[in-house]
């Protein structure tokens, strides 16, 4: 039986009824492009092959009943009119509910059953998969007439003002803008995007994603201190957003900051000029010209930007001694995942080099894949 399948009978056995719809959102890796974000910069992620996949029916009672194949994710049941104030795992659904509320969206209830395979708590968007997903289902059945863009945002008010994450518009924009075999360039001032060819296969690479199992949540205080540090720092030298320092300016930044909120903004500064780079190396010689790029963005958030952590960077540490051609943390940091950019040849001893390393330090095993760029959100049938 398919994926789709067995969402579609999950619902049917659910809800004793079968679904109007099936649509899939996915999570993602960012290839490069870490906490600018909601500094108006540059980012460059990609959809991975892995899924939130939701089926969907509506009710017109005004009612919403959620499930999910994931054993921790217990049944909700409640009403649309009572969206905003949504707890736990359903916060990701409800709170795209209450976003489209909030732009003048009649929703007037409905059944959902969702399956993913995406991990939480890994910083691959786990949450933006859900939001995507859903908001993806209702704008169609609702016919809203919300563009893609819009659907962004919605995700992105769900995760700030109902889920309490003060997070960027990545990985939403990762999850709905997505193409196969490309990774998405994003001015997150514009909001403009374009894609960028990201043929892994064919230049004989792969991405590893190393899982480090140690949990993040942006709801936690590192990610929003982070976040407060750079609009210090803008404020302090005038300026709008981060986007707006030149690596030319970095000096007299440096006279007028203290020396850690320096640091968070040359962090941000030599990322956006990173992205650039790495947009422009893809274009002119293919990803396997990109590795020094990402060793370099991953020194940034390690000793500039202080979100990695020690499981993290003895993953990049070991992923780059057995031969990888890049590596660095990738998501929010404070735990989740690293990526390592490998010659396929050389995927097999990089993951297990890793797996060794974690279990003679006594680290929980971590859960070592491949990824490949994979298709934005889309109805499935
Ligand atoms: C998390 C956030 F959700 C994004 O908005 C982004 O800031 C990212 O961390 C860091 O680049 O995934």
């Amino acid at each position: 039986m398919s994926r789709v399948e067995s969402v579609q009978q999950a619902f049917r056995e659910t809800f004793g009824m079968a679904p109007e719809g099936c649509w899939q959102a996915p999570g993602r890796v960012n290839l490069i492009g870490e906490h600018t974000d909601y500094n108006q910069g540059f980012v460059l992620p990609f959809a991975i092959d892995r899924q939130a996949v939701v089926a969907l029916r509506r009710r017109a009672d005004g009612r919403v009943r959620l499930a999910s194949a994931h054993p921790a994710s217990k049944p909700v049941a409640g009403r649309v009119a009572d969206a905003g104030a949504a707890r736990g795992w359903s916060a990701y659904l409800l709170g795209v509910v209450w976003a489209l509320q909030q732009r003048g969206v009649e929703v007037p209830g409905f059944d959902l059953f969702v399956d993913s395979t995406v991990p939480t708590g890994a910083g691959l968007s786990s949450s933006a998969a859900l939001e995507s997903a859903t908001a993806l289902a209702l704008n169609e059945l609702l016919q809203a007439g919300l563009s893609r863009e819009e659907l962004v945002l919605v995700g992105q008010h769900a995760e700030n003002d109902v889920v309490g994450a003060p997070t960027g518009i990545l990985d939403q924009s990762a999850s709905l803008l997505s193409e196969a075999g490309h990774a998405v360039f994003l001015d997150c001032r514009s909001r403009e995007s374009e894609p960028v060819p990201l043929d892994l296969p064919g230049a004989g690479l792969v991405i590893l994603v190393v899982d480090t199992k140690v949990s993040h949540a942006h709801a936690d205080g590192g990610y929003a201190d982070r976040r407060a540090s750079c609009e210090r720092a803008a404020a302090a030298l005038g300026i709008a957003a981060l986007r707006d320092l030149e690596p030319a300016d970095l000096p007299r930044a440096e006279r007028l900051l203290d020396q850690e909120t320096f640091r968070r903004a040359r962090h941000i500064v030599t990322e956006n000029a990173r992205v650039l780079e790495t947009v422009s190396v893809l274009r002119s010689a293919g990803p396997g010209e990109i590795g020094g790029i990402l060793d370099r963005s991953h020194r940034s958030m390690r000793d500039d930007f202080e979100i990695s952590s020690p499981e993290l960077d003895l993953a990049v540490a070991t992923a780059q001694a057995n031969g990888a051609l890049g590596a660095r943390m990738t998501g929010g940091g404070f735990g989740g995942s690293a990526i390592a950019l490998v010659r396929e040849p050389d995927a097999g001893k990089v993951g297990a080099a890793v797996e060794a390393v974690f279990r003679t330090a006594g680290l929980a095993a971590p859960d070592v894949f491949e990824v490949l760029p994979g298709p934005g959100a889309q109805r499935l049938v």
